[in-house]
């Protein structure tokens, strides 16, 4: 069986992160009829699994079977090498309940300062899952951009932790720049070259 997506197929972006159905949407714009986990009221599932790659495939898969759709769903997080990784696949769990990336964002300079590490390089991670309401072979790709944590953050553009991030070989945080900008190199848009490469 050849996995293609057609243009004008109808997909669920299984995602109930308003930021990221943005980047999502700006991403398969044109191509793809989109619509949200959000707007069809589809529950969140609870990310249990270990990995990017996991927690991505999980919630593709649980937005295919509920809604009969091709589904594509994220999961990404922040690494800090200081911190051996974390938050990682944690990333929206630092920010608690009320979802507070100020905190989130806070904790992590407190955690770094606990180390006494000076190193501020960090990651973001997004895995990008695909899959079928039949059931069929899921496609799972990641992408990943490297950079350097700066605080106070800076730029109120962007989500999550972008106002900290300020990717390699440029001045602004994430959250200063222009949604096209941080488009042209985010690790979103890595990954979603290589499911360009698999699917379309
Ligand atoms: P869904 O599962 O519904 O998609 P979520 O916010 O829970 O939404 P994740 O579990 O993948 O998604 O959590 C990833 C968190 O990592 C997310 O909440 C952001 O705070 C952060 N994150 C991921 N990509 C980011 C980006 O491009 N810029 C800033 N923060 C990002």
């Amino acid at each position: 069986m050849t996995l293609t997506l057609a243009p004008g197929l109808k997909i669920v972006a299984a995602t109930h992160n308003p930021g990221k159905a943005k980047e999502l949407a700006a991403l398969l714009e044109g191509r793809f009829e989109i619509v949200t986990a959000g707007s069809l009221n589809l529950p969140e599932p609870d990310e249990t699994e270990s990995t990017f790659v996991g927690n991505a495939l999980l919630k593709a898969r649980h937005a295919a079977e509920l809604s009969g759709l091709i589904a594509i769903a994220d999961d990404s997080g922040l690494s800090v090498t200081a911190l051996d990784g974390a938050p990682g696949i944690f990333s929206a769990r630092w920010a608690g309940p009320t979802k507070d990336f100020t905190l989130a964002m806070k904790k992590v300079e407190e955690r770094i300062e606990e180390t006494g590490s000076k190193d501020r390089s960090a990651w973001f991670t997004s895995a990008l899952a695909v899959c079928w309401p039949d059931g069929g072979p899921a496609v799972v790709v990641e992408g990943r951009v490297d950079g350097t944590l700066v605080f106070p953050p800076r730029g109120d553009k962007g989500f999550g932790y972008d106002p900290i991030f300020v990717p390699e070989g440029r001045d602004l945080t994430f959250g200063e720049m222009e949604q096209a900008a941080k488009e042209a190199i985010s690790h979103r848009t890595r990954a979603f070259e290589k499911l360009k490469a698999a699917l379309f």
